[in-house]
């Protein structure tokens, strides 16, 4: 998984068709941000945090967890009768995905797999996908289809490999195939016919929203479109003055009242100040206390209320894997959220949260947060993460 971030970084990045091989982003020679295009440096507080421990299936819905727990139970059953791999001379131990294939590869002689084979060959699959933080039920989905495609199905024996990849390709890119997001976000401003277009991001503190304001505020400024910041982050020291700093630096008029204002009011002035200037876009900041506060919730219903935005969008951090699916999928359930920002996906290993946080919460990701600079912001694309599988 973790060439994800690298196919990402290729697709933005490299404009030639020359297919690069995949490295990982700590191979390649750190490049330094001048220091006029660098958002910002990462305060010790504001650091990502630390990775969690990959889902522990207790951490995750009991619904969700009997069928995965019962796969455990049948991969135990089912590993007693397994003679040991035959392991090639040269062979490295494989892992994840390509385990899985390999596997198949090496062991299956028949021309169809059947249910008990698909369940031991599955496992593998599975402790790969919970590991790289994909949630329990969409490992879930992945088997159920996975399994209607290739369980009992004739398949050449040369051809076993192929036809599971392209079935668990398939499998995956169905997970997003509900939830296809606007791919020009340009357009989706533009074609709206609201001027101004009022975009709320919300999410927990430190996932990322001050920064994607200022990256899509930068983006709107190069494709011409006019917008204006509301500083309705009123709670958080500083939260005001951070978010002034990247006003100033992309000369972006911004709106604020002191720290401890109502938040509604900010987005409310707004969106007057953006109509009187005939301005194309509204970016409202808001405070993160955790998701769970009752009070934040109300404040954030009042905002929606009063600045009423075209567009509700829910930034997540990529690293925190299943606590950001949870966190979606709470502020969705609370105040509703249209679409995704999954911020810091190049510091994330994994991978997971992107194919999970769209299928829990049926909502797609707009863009990925590629970096810590202005034009690190990339438009979502489920095939770019289905090759960084290697699929
Ligand atoms: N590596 C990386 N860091 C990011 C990204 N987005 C935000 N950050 C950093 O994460 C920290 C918290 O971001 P901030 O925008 O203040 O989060 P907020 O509390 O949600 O407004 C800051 O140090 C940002 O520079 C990203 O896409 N990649
Ligand atoms: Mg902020």
């Amino acid at each position: 998984m973790s060439r994800f971030t690298a196919v990402v970084k290729r697709e933005e990045t490299a404009r030639d068709d020359e297919r690069k091989p995949l490295v990982r982003e700590e191979a390649l020679p750190r490049k330094e941000a001048k220091p006029e295009e660098k958002v910002e440096e990462q305060k010790p507080e504001q650091k990502a945090r630390p990775e969690k421990e990959s889902a522990a299936p207790s951490e995750v819905g009991q619904e969700a967890v009997k069928p995965a727990s019962e796969r455990v139970k049948h991969k135990e059953a089912v590993s007693q009768k397994v003679e040991p791999a035959e392991q090639p001379a040269e062979e490295q131990p494989r892992k994840g995905i390509a385990a899985f294939t390999g596997f198949i590869k090496d062991r299956v002689t028949t021309t169809t797999i059947s249910d008990k084979h698909f369940e031991e060959l599955f496992s593998e699959l599975e402790l790969a996908l919970l590991e790289n933080n994909v949630a329990l039920e969409v490992v879930d989905h992945i088997h159920a289809d996975l399994r209607e495609q290739i369980v009992e199905k004739p398949i050449k024996r040369s051809e076993v490999a192929d036809s599971v990849s392209k079935a668990l390709r398939a499998s995956i890119l169905d997970l997003f195939s509900e939830v296809q997001a606007e791919k020009d976000f340009v357009r989706l401003i533009r074609d709206s016919g609201k001027k101004p277009f009022v975009i709320a991001f919300f999410g927990v503190n430190g996932a990322g929203k001050t920064t994607t304001i200022a990256k899509i505020a930068h983006l709107l400024k190069k494709t011409g479109l006019s917008c204006v910041m509301a500083a309705s982050d009123t709670f958080r020291a500083a939260a005001i003055q951070q978010l002034e700093e990247h006003a100033n630096r992309l000369n972006v008029k911004i709106i604020k009242h002191d720290y401890g204002a109502d938040a509604a009011a900010v987005a409310f002035d707004a969106v007057r100040y953006a109509e009187a200037k005939n301005l194309d876009a509204v970016l409202i900041d808001t405070a993160g206390r955790q998701h769970s506060n009752i009070n934040l919730m109300d404040e954030l219903k009042k905002l929606i209320r009063v600045a009423k935005p075209d567009l509700r969008l829910f930034v997540g951090e990529s690293i925190t894997g299943n606590d950001c699916i949870e966190q979606a999928r709470q502020f969705n359930d609370a105040i509703g959220i249209d679409a995704i920002v999954l911020a810091k996906v190049d510091v994330d290993e994994k991978g997971g949260a992107a194919l999970s946080v769209s299928f829990v919460t049926k909502k797609p990701i707009m863009f990925l947060g590629t970096g810590q600079r202005y034009d690190d912001l990339a438009s979502f694309n489920p095939e770019v993460v289905v090759d960084g599988l290697g699929l």
